[in-house]
């Protein structure tokens, strides 16, 4: 009986759902006989059969006294699909391991509560920290109602983002952009603003080619795009712009005036409160959870990731470094402002390697 490593196993499966089960969280499973795995199993969309659901099948009558290593507490609700608590009883299985507790309301413990009622053996925490990691949008959704907010930048080794003339494209490499599409792929939500689209036509679309996937794992991404959202308080870019005509889009705005043309177009306009043409950022944040969505990754400019960091909405900075010098004085990486050192936003780096001929820095907030 190796706990960590079949868990292992079932967050390894879990992580093929990285780009495609939103809304719902990534899950894994693996049934054990003995020392035999003889079934395994993982989530794919959202609608369709959880991750017990594949691995029960697969191990049929095999599945009876066997262990199933789950990377999430089994639900026990009727949501899109029935009850994976009662599948797990009805196969027969003697013991389930479960990495952590479902944050989603409608479980929370019952699908546990439900195993044990029924006399099967049941642990929790195996791997815990892992499997929180990998549905970190989901839980921080389940439990604040508010996504998780990774903001990604990008800037030469001198700390620039632009040239003098405001060109800004291409600083990173292209294994630099492929990491890009695929935190954009992952995300539930893509949003940026105005002054980004205005200034650099940026659509925000995950592009299959460029993902850098296996040719399957690109086309379930292509399946469940994330949204584009559009911050654009004043109503500034205008319908032709190529963002808009790269396919359907949120507008967040402060007015709910040519409503009816954003609609014509295909897109939504979404009027909030906000002063000054200035979105409100958290009622944005909370309606878009509302709507489904564990992850937001912030493609902006220094006025608008500036607002996000200013605010504390953020959960993540991934930092794209170019090895070289730009040299120019255009554009701060953020804008914050900050006057004195005291007041210094201190970060914790988390990780950093190297993209290509580029870095990577991960950082979090102190
Ligand atoms: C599991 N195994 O593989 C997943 C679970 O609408 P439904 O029926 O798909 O239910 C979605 C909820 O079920 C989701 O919010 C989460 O609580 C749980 N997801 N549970 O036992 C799985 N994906
Ligand atoms: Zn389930």
């Amino acid at each position: 009986m190796n706990h960590p490593l079949y868990m292992a196993r079932a967050l390894e499966l879990a992580r093929r759902g990285l780009y495609s089960t939103h809304p719902n969280p990534r899950v894994g499973c693996v049934v054990v006989a003995g020392d035999t795995v003889v079934g395994e199993g993982w989530h794919v969309r959202a609608g369709e059969p959880h991750a017990e659901v594949h691995a029960l099948r697969q191990a049929g009558e095999r599945a009876r006294g066997a262990t199933a290593y789950v990377t999430l507490e089994p639900c026990s609700h009727h949501g899109r699909t029935p009850p994976c608590a009662e599948a797990l009883v009805a196969a027969g299985v003697g013991r389930v391991v479960a990495a952590m507790q479902d944050p989603n309301p409608q479980v929370s413990g019952r699908g546990l509560a439900r195993l044990r009622q029924a006399g099967i053996e049941v642990e929790v925490g195996v791997l815990e920290a892992e499997a929180r990691e990998l549905n970190a949008g989901f839980v921080k959704r389940m439990e604040r109602g508010l996504p998780l907010v990774r903001v990604k930048l990008a800037m030469s080794l001198d700390g620039r983002t632009a040239m003098a003339s405001g060109e800004s494209q291409w600083i990173t490499g292209a294994p630099a952009r492929a990491a890009v599409q695929r935190l954009r792929a992952r995300s539930s939500v893509v949003l940026t603003g105005a002054d980004t689209v205005l200034a650099d036509g940026a659509r925000l679309t995950v592009r299959g080619e460029e993902l850098g996937l296996a040719p399957e794992q690109a086309a379930l991404a292509l399946q469940r795009p994330p949204l584009r959202v559009l911050v654009d308080g004043g109503l500034r870019v205008p319908l032709d712009a190529p963002f808009f005509q790269a396919g359907p889009a949120l507008v967040a705005s402060c007015a709910a005036e040519r409503e009816a043309a954003y609609r014509t177009a295909g897109h939504e306009l979404l009027a909030l409160p906000g002063e000054a043409g200035r979105v409100d950022l958290p009622a944005l944040l909370a309606e878009l959870a509302a709507r489904g969505a564990n992850e937001v990754l912030v493609e902006a400019g220094p006025r608008l990731a500036g607002a996000f960091a200013r605010l504390g909405l953020v959960d993540e900075y991934r930092i794209f470094v170019a090895p070289k010098f730009l040299g120019s004085t255009a554009r701060p990486l953020l804008e914050l402002p900050l006057e004195r050192m005291a007041e210094a936003r201190a970060l914790k780096i988390r990780d950093i390697r190297a993209v290509g001929e580029d870095w990577q820095i991960v950082a979090v907030p102190a």
